[in-house]
């Protein structure tokens, strides 16, 4: 067997004038505590060092910038990769990244235990809108403030396994989940901040939007027999409720592990990263069992 003993690191609410310092202490208080667990890996959500930005809306874009982090560590998360590299831990959390020629992006990154960051993924999959829309009862404006990622779906090779990553919204997308797969990845972690109410469909509350999160989560473990450990920013900012979810899903899609309150918090689940190999050696077998010729109009216009 394989093991890495995972922590999905959940973040409750981070209020608009919560400082970096402040998240940080929070992630690290949740690290040390994933430590005394025997975590080898510790993930945290999407945009963990700052609230959900994209829900404020400014006419000059660059007024949000602030939100953005221009290198990685930086001032604000020196203590974080510091304390991963004394525990030997390896990470990974989100951010807004803006690059040294400006652009921005929804980015998440995969740092090994010595605090190398091996690997970065900007979320292709942005939901949302790019201008003010009264119609909406709050605002998503990913589309305002984000470019889609241009580095594509990769997977890397840490911790003695194969690992991607996506970012919330792309987990409802099978053709993510797919191209991650084709790569053999046999641990698949997110990051999410997902409203618990629909901003076009005020009815569709809670229940339904847990429920196509998780069917999400646990489609895209199963068809491509990998574990996915999916970790929310949840609770409520700024008088905005953020639902929680935060799970580890197993190779057999099945959920292994979950948080159940919306608060800081972590659930740790030791990952047979062999435990994918039934299910890609079998019916997900993609070489021997794809038919590729039916498949060209998921990459046409
Ligand atoms: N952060 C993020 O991607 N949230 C989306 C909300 C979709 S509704 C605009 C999600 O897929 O959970």
């Amino acid at each position: 067997s394989r093991i890495v003993t995972v922590a999905a690191a959940q973040l409750g609410a981070i209020q608009k004038d919560d400082s970096r310092q402040a998240v940080v202490r929070r992630m690290i208080d949740l690290m040390d505590e994933a430590k005394r667990q025997g975590a080898d890996l510790v993930v945290y959500p999407e945009l963990a060092l700052t609230t959900f930005f994209p829900r404020w809306y400014h006419e000059d874009r660059a007024e949000a910038d602030h939100w953005f982090e221009r290198e990685m560590p930086n001032a604000a998360t020196g203590s974080l990769f510091a304390r991963a590299r004394e525990h030997g831990m390896a990470m990974s959390f989100g951010f807004a990244e803006i690059t040294p020629e400006g652009r921005h992006f929804n980015t998440s990154i995969l740092v090994e235990r010595d605090g190398t960051i091996t690997g970065r993924y900007r979320k292709v999959h942005l939901p949302g809108h790019d201008e003010h829309d009264p119609e909406r009862t709050h605002q998503h404006l990913e589309k305002r403030y984000f470019e889609p990622g241009d580095l594509g779906f990769p997977a890397w090779r840490m911790l003695g396994g194969v690992v991607g990553m996506c970012i919330c919204n792309d987990r409802r997308w099978p053709e993510t989940w797919r191209v991650l797969g084709l790569q053999g990845v046999e641990l698949v972690v997110l990051g999410f901040n997902t409203p618990s109410v629909n901003s076009q469909k005020g009815a569709e509350g809670l229940e339904k939007r847990m429920f196509h999160h998780k069917l999400s989560l646990q489609a895209g473990a199963y068809q491509n027999s990998t574990w996915v450990v999916a970790v929310a920013k949840a609770g409520t900012e700024d008088g905005h409720h953020l639902m929680g979810g935060t799970c580890i899903v197993s190779p057999d899609g099945e959920i292994v592990a979950e948080i159940a309150h919306e608060d800081d918090g972590i659930v740790v689940h030791p990952c047979d990263l062999d435990a994918t190999i039934f299910g890609k050696e079998t019916i997900f077998d993609f070489k021997r069992h794809r038919r590729i010729e039916h498949y060209g109009p998921i990459t046409a216009q």
